[in-house]
């Protein structure tokens, strides 16, 4: 949907319309109205963040059909530049980042700063804050990046996400270094691109069937399935079976090995791109250091294991050990690992073995709302504001996922207001579990007090609620949705919307 089309008078306040009203000696939006993606808030809040003498990045993009070697499974696929996963853009803290953007896939795309506090008209949602870049054309991003960590970016367009379109957006911090020797970015995904379907044939089967689309079986002979289940999570771990999951776009079998030496310290940037997918990451024989989540610092805390939902980024110093150790991920609930192996230039390569899978699944899993977030980023604690419940549902008739018992809808949406400290409170009333994300801020996630990690993605397990709260500080308008592609395609977005 083009915004310039909407139909919705006296919700969104176009800036055009402002200043034809504004000559005409109108009131341009009604008390109640929207701030839209292209007001002069939003550019106003874009000026605070340009820094003086910032550096600027430009970065160009194509995102097109591709073959992609999996090591030792070909897939023709989409993907940015024909890699995979898409090559790294890595700016520093207050740059501003330029990315042309040309697509040359069969279908219109975008792409969303998966966690960057950018300028509303940049976060790239067709129909929300931009029009679609259709097939054939090109579009340009220009955005200040206002915080370090680790990011990723991906296209907010159906369920384009699941296939091959995904690369990590670091950001770095000019204080950072301190703690570690090295660092390596790891992208984890679930697979089944190019192999036995496309993204968009699973969900119109998951849509026809309700749930659980597998390749090869008879529609409507879905009871007795065996579907992902997962204590951890709470209960289902999945709707979708995956022929692999990958770590760096490769499989278990033959995986990316990376040079380390015994003692150094590696700074590992976890992201998990899947689509469907939580993952338990580890390391045999060492423990992590976990610094960050979703980009930002918390106090550091020791664990074995970490889990990552979909859309979350974890980042953890590891020393490493003697010998060739891997970077184990264990897909939650399915019986599929992936893995980057350390290599110890010293000692002949080993691949991961069964027994160090073993070791890692039955040790304690850190979860990242456990964490506390750095005092220097903590957010002060305040009554909020405003209040807004995200009631979360499904599957309902034809695989629909609800929040509040409604399907997405751009133009309806939970008011806040610039200056507000608002709490998002979610309720989570399936069986299966959905990493909250929030476009354009980081939440804190509440603990006891206000203490618990800053965030933009939180699990919230089946039957539980997650409270959040966040400084209304990046005006225009901001999907808050599920992670999990298909549960957000299927409806499980809601806008947090400013208003004025
Ligand atoms: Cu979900």
């Amino acid at each position: 949907m083009d915004m310039a089309t909407s139909n919705s008078p006296g919700r969104i306040c176009r800036r055009s319309f402002l200043l034809l009203a504004a000559t005409a000696g109108l009131t341009a939006c009604a008390s109640g109205g929207r701030v839209p993606p292209g007001s002069e808030r939003v550019a106003e809040a874009e000026r605070v963040r340009r820094l003086a003498g910032a550096r600027s990045t430009s970065v160009t993009l194509v995102a097109a059909t591709a073959e992609v070697d999996l090591g030792g499974v070909q897939v023709h696929t989409w993907a940015y530049g024909g890699q995979l996963p898409g090559r790294e853009i890595r700016v520093r803290r207050g740059d501003v980042l330029k990315v042309e953007l040309t697509n040359q896939l069969p279908e219109p795309t975008s792409i969303h700063w998966h966690g960057i506090a950018l300028r509303n008209d940049m976060d790239g949602v067709p129909g929300l804050t931009q029009s679609d870049i259709g097939a054939g054309t090109t579009f340009t991003y220009e955005f200040a990046v206002p915080d370090a960590g680790t990011y990723f970016f991906h296209p907010h367009s159906g369920v384009q996400l699941d296939r091959g379109l995904y690369a990590p957006l670091i950001v770095e911090d000019p204080d950072d270094g301190a703690d570690y020797d090295t660092e390596l970015v790891i992208v984890l995904d679930d697979w089944l691109d190019g192999v036995d379907r496309t993204p968009d044939a699973v969900l119109d089967e998951l849509k026809k069937n309700g749930m659980g689309g597998m390749p090869g079986m008879d529609h409507g002979s879905m009871p007795g399935m065996s579907m992902p289940k997962s204590e951890l999570l709470g209960g289902d771990a999945g709707d979708v079976t995956y022929p692999h999951v990958l770590a760096n776009g490769r499989t278990f079998r033959d995986p990316q090995a990376v040079e380390a030496k015994e003692g150094q310290r590696v700074r590992l940037r976890l992201i998990n791109a899947a689509a469907d997918t939580a993952f338990r990451v580890g390391v045999p024989g060492a423990r992590l250091r976990v610094t960050h989540t979703d980009g930002f610092p918390s106090r550091p805390q020791e664990a074995d294991v970490v889990l990552l939902g979909m859309g979350e980024r974890l980042d953890a110093v590891v020393t490493v050990p003697a010998g060739s150790v891997p970077v184990l991920a264990l897909a939650e609930g399915r019986d599929q690992y992936a893995q980057v192996v350390l290599r110890n230039p010293d000692v002949p390569a080993k691949p991961a073995e069964d027994a160090q899978v073993k070791q890692l699944v039955g040790l304690p899993v850190l979860m990242a709302t456990s964490l506390r977030a750095a005092d220097r980023v903590a957010l002060p604690d305040k009554q909020p504001d405003v209040v807004h419940d995200l009631v979360l549902d499904g599957p309902g008739d034809k695989y629909t996922w609800t929040i509040n018992g409604k399907v997405y809808d751009p133009n309806d949406g939970l008011p806040v207001e610039q200056g507000q400290h608002v709490r998002l409170k979610f309720d989570n009333k399936s069986r299966m579990f959905h990493p909250m994300h929030l476009h354009g801020h980081t939440f804190q996630v509440r603990a006891d007090g206000n203490s618990g990690p800053r965030k933009d993605t939180v699990l919230v397990l089946p039957g539980r609620s997650v409270e959040v709260d966040f400084a209304a500080d990046n005006p225009g308008q901001w999907l808050a949705h599920c992670h999990n592609v298909y549960h957000g395609e299927a409806g499980m977005m809601s806008v947090v919307s400013y208003v004025e």
